[in-house]
């Protein structure tokens, strides 16, 4: 057994969460099966980390969607939510939560068993936190500024702004192919880290769409025949919500 798996907790809730991920994406836990979790989303932004972590976890949650158009993200409503208009916000009964990095720890805390995350102060939990954030404050800010600057500038792009924010996002993902070279995943395992970063080559592939470097490209293949990533990657649609 690797170094920081522990069994899965077997609830009856998770274990039917489990079975329901496998047929079906894991945001149907349908009305007679609701989950503790809603996770307020848009297709293809970040709260897929979100869904992927509960596919992984076997952990019931409810998609809603929200209106991703300006107007709506300025509403009183939507910054009750989240103070700076973004997505994704997490309900987990007495938490409302943004930010996909804090979501991500805390349902691995509360709901993960010990799965997915090495030891608290360990040295590999501390790899696990590097890349963690690097996965988000360092890489997905290159490609998710491209993505806001596409929005905001739409038809009168900043060329040297674009070229800029191309060359940070190109150096973060460098370092990753550096890292990950000659091994399966970041840490010694497949961890929640891997989902970080997941998420980050997909935004690289949807807002700069450049090739990857071998290494990196073989690391995003390997993520992505992962069962829990394809069915999140199904719910992530959100065609029946
Ligand atoms: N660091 C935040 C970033 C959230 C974020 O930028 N979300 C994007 C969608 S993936 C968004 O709402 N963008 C709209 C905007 O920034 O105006 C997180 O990880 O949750």
């Amino acid at each position: 057994m690797a170094v920081f798996m522990r069994p899965p907790t077997r609830t009856r809730v998770a274990a039917a969460a489990r079975r329901l991920v496998s047929h079906s994406g894991p945001q149907l836990a349908g009305p007679q099966l609701a989950g503790p979790l809603t996770l307020h989303h848009v297709p293809h932004t970040r709260g897929f980390r979100i869904i992927w972590l509960c596919a992984e976890l076997g952990v019931p949650c409810e998609l809603a969607r929200v209106d991703f158009s300006a107007e709506y993200r300025a509403s009183p409503e939507w910054r009750n939510m989240n103070p700076v208009g973004k997505v994704p916000v997490l309900i987990d009964r007495d938490i409302k939560l943004f930010e996909s990095g804090a979501i991500v720890q805390h349902i691995l805390d509360r709901y993960g068993s010990g799965r997915l995350q090495p030891p608290r102060a360990s040295a590999e939990h501390a790899r696990y936190m590097q890349w963690s954030w690097f996965a988000e404050a360092t890489f997905s800010r290159a490609t998710g500024e491209l993505a806001n600057h596409k929005r905001a500038f739409n038809g009168a792009l900043i060329a040297p702004v674009m070229e800029e924010m191309k060359v940070r996002a190109r150096s973060c993902l460098l370092a990753l192919n550096d890292e990950i070279a000659g091994r399966p995943y970041l840490l010694s395992e497949f961890s929640a880290a891997d989902i970080m970063m997941g998420y980050a080559l997909q935004s690289f592939e949807r807002n700069v769409g450049e090739d990857l470097p071998s290494h990196a490209q073989a690391y995003f293949e390997r993520l992505k025949t992962r069962p829990a990533f394809e069915a999140a990657a199904r719910a992530n649609l959100m065609e029946d919500v």
